[in-house]
């Protein structure tokens, strides 16, 4: 263990960029056995905006390229929009700095195969930054189906519905570019769902092995606005704004999955629910603290309030009770890859998790195209 800090780099100073500045910050405080880290260069285009965020976030430097942070840090955070997730996190790599990089993994599958192939070479730990595989419920959960207490799983069922693009007038982004994003609802939420169910019964049902899938897109051009915020062209969306799955593991267990930017009304909803032959839980995001069980000869579903404080992470925070929110996922996330970056142990999920997310998003998308099912590649 060395008593230096962890130079951290960030790239990215947007949602994510705060989002796990707010973890860094919180680390110190809460989790007093995480690695010292020192949130040392964060890296952007823009110069203005730049220095207002690495001042607000706490960070000592700047820099405008990554490959000059790569050079000055311990641990590289690859929080940049998806089409950039491959080139730096690749060259940190192969200089022997670890790397956490934001969900989806990449745009394509081929990009996501060399980002997984260079972790694999790498010496160092290599994540992927699935938030919600860090819920004290989620981990409960997972906790019970490792335990048998479902019983023989049978069914899943995972949905993530927003709905910032209603409005047929809100901005065009580089999540809508299918050559930036690579797929818009199936790869930024779907990756979310996908990956929880390979958290929570992978071990007990294996991988996906087929797919039939349906993206669709309800609005095909958004206005791109100039710095005035006024319209200075409209620009093609490439990507779904909604899609529909069904899937089926190894197991022979099916699943059913959905998510959507256009759902009116919800605003960060995700939930999913596993079926097993001995009872059944749903969790759902909006209700963070909670997980719903249902056994075998019980009449309905019981709710468990997760705070106890043997329960998963929670003795880090406050007593019995005291409800925990979204930005703590992303605390106990750090706190895990830092812990493993100190230690050299592997971290998950791993970019070879990622890639097998990467393998279902890309199934979708062929059966999409196919109308009919298809087999992963
Ligand atoms: C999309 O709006 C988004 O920010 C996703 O990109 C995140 O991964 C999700 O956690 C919240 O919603």
């Amino acid at each position: 263990m060395t008593d230096t800090p962890l130079r951290v780099g960030v790239l990215g100073y947007r949602f994510m960029g705060k989002a796990h500045s707010n973890a860094l910050a919180r680390l110190p405080m809460f989790f007093p056995d995480a690695p010292d880290v020192e949130r040392h260069t964060l890296v952007g285009r823009d110069e203005a905006a730049l220095a207002d965020a690495a001042d607000r976030f706490g960070f000592t430097h700047t820099a405008t390229d990554w490959a000059d942070a790569i050079d000055e840090v311990d641990v590289f955070y690859n929080l940049g929009p998806n089409h950039v997730h491959a080139e730096p996190s690749i060259a940190a790599l192969e200089a022997g700095v670890p790397v956490l990089c934001e969900k989806p993994l990449a745009p394509t599958l081929e990009t996501a195969a060399t980002m997984r192939d260079a972790a694999a070479a790498a010496e160092v730990p290599a994540g992927c930054a699935f938030n919600y595989r860090f819920v004290p419920a989620i981990r409960y959960a997972k906790s019970l189906i490792a335990d048998g207490e479902l019983g023989e799983i049978r069914q899943v069922r995972g949905r993530y519905l927003q709905d910032w693009l209603v409005d047929p007038d809100a901005p065009w982004a580089w999540r809508m570019d299918a050559d930036l994003a690579g797929s818009g609802a199936l790869g930024d939420l779907g990756a979310h769902t996908v990956d929880l169910l390979n958290f929570l019964v992978g071990d007990r049902v294996g991988g996906v092995e087929t797919v039939s899938g349906h993206l669709k897109t309800f609005v095909d051009e958004r206005p791109v606005l100039d710095d005035e915020g006024t319209v200075s062209e409209y620009r093609d969306v490439t990507v779904d704004d909604a899609y529909t799955a069904q899937i089926e593991y190894e197991s022979g267990a099916t699943g059913s999955l959905e998510a959507s930017r256009v759902a009116t009304g919800h605003k960060n909803d995700h939930t999913v629910e596993i079926h097993g032959t001995a009872g059944s839980l749903r969790f759902s995001l909006e209700r963070l603290n909670e997980l719903e069980l249902l056994r075998t000869g019980n009449r309905g579903y019981e709710t468990v309030l997760v705070t106890d404080e043997s329960d998963p992470y929670v003795d880090h925070w406050w007593p019995p009770g005291h409800v925990l929110g979204w930005e703590h996922t992303f605390v106990h996330e750090n706190y895990e890859f830092l812990s493993a970056v100190e230690s050299g142990e592997p971290f998950s999920p791993s970019f070879t998790e990622a890639y097998e997310v990467q393998r279902v998003l890309d199934a979708v998308e062929r059966s999409d195209e196919r109308g009919e099912r298809v087999s992963l590649d």
